[in-house]
C-alpha cells in the first residue's frame, strides 16, 4: 500500500471515531406511562430546536450534570433535556416521547429522583460491594424515606434476589449508619424480628424471604448489591 493510500484509511479511521465518539454512550428507554407529556418546568435543563434523532437529543444528555431524561418530539425536532422526572406534575403536549436513562453499557442503571441505581450482578462481600461502587464514582445504596425504599424494593424484585445496600453497625453494636455519616439511621425499614445480630451481623441487606425488607446480615455473605450515583 503506497503512503497516500495509508494516510486515506488514517482519515477515514479518525473521522469514524469522531462520528461514533465512546461505546459507553448512555442507553435511553423509553417510559411509555408519559408519552406526550413534559416535565415541569424546574425539571427542565435545556431544550434544543432541529435535533436530527433521538439519539442526537440523548447526547446534548450525556454532557450535562443531572441529566437523566430526555423528551423528543419527532415531528418538530424539538428535544427537551431534565433531570430525573417523576409521573407527578408533568404538562399535557402531544407528540413527546419521554425517555430516560438507564445508565451505561457496562452498567445497568435506572433513574429514580436525581439519583443513578447501578444494580451490581456480581456476588460479594458487603466491603468488596462498597468498593466496587466507589469505583463507579458511586456507593451502595443509602435508603432516605418510603418513596425510594419502595423504589429500591421494586428494583430488588426484578433482580429476584437478596441484595446489599449501604447500611452497617459495625462500629457500634446496634447503631445503624449510613456510610457516608456518623449519623443514626433515621428512616429505617426492617423487616420482622430484625435486627437479630444473630452471629455478629453488621451489615445491612433488602433481605428476599422478607419481601425485601431489611435484615442485617453477616457481612462475609456474599450477595448482589445496588449502588447508587447522586446526579447532583
Ligand atoms: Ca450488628
Ligand atoms: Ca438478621
Amino acid at each position: 500500500m503506497n503512503f497516500f493510500a495509508r494516510v486515506f484509511i488514517l482519515c477515514i479511521l479518525s473521522l469514524n471515531s469522531a462520528t461514533f465518539p465512546d461505546k459507553r454512550q448512555r442507553l435511553y428507554t423509553k417510559v411509555v406511562a408519559h408519552d406526550g407529556h413534559l416535565p415541569m418546568t424546574s425539571d427542565i435543563i435545556s431544550q434544543h430546536g432541529n435535533v436530527s434523532s433521538l439519539s442526537q437529543c440523548g447526547h446534548a444528555c450525556s454532557g450535562l450534570s443531572g441529566c437523566c431524561s430526555i423528551f423528543y418530539n419527532e415531528a418538530t425536532k424539538h428535544c427537551l433535556t431534565a433531570s430525573s422526572v417523576n409521573q407527578h406534575g408533568l404538562l399535557s403536549s402531544p407528540g413527546y416521547g419521554h425517555f430516560t436513562l438507564r445508565g451505561e453499557v457496562i452498567a445497568e442503571g435506572v433513574c429514580f429522583d436525581n439519583s443513578i441505581y447501578i444494580v451490581g450482578l456480581t456476588k460479594e462481600i458487603w466491603t468488596d460491594a462498597q468498593n466496587i461502587c466507589l469505583n463507579k464514582g458511586a456507593k451502595l445504596v443509602v435508603i432516605q424515606n418510603e418513596q425510594e425504599n419502595e423504589f429500591i424494593r421494586s428494583l430488588s424484585r426484578d433482580i429476584g434476589e437478596t441484595v446489599w445496600i449501604g447500611g452497617t453497625d459495625s462500629t457500634e453494636e446496634g447503631r445503624w449508619t449510613w456510610t457516608e455519616s456518623t449519623d443514626a439511621m433515621s428512616f429505617k425499614a426492617w423487616g420482622p424480628n430484625q435486627p437479630n445480630n444473630y452471629n455478629n451481623q453488621d451489615c445491612l441487606s433488602l433481605y428476599m424471604q422478607f419481601d425485601f425488607m431489611w435484615a442485617d446480615e453477616n457481612c462475609l455473605t456474599t450477595y448482589k448489591y445496588i449502588c447508587e450515583k447522586n446526579l447532583q
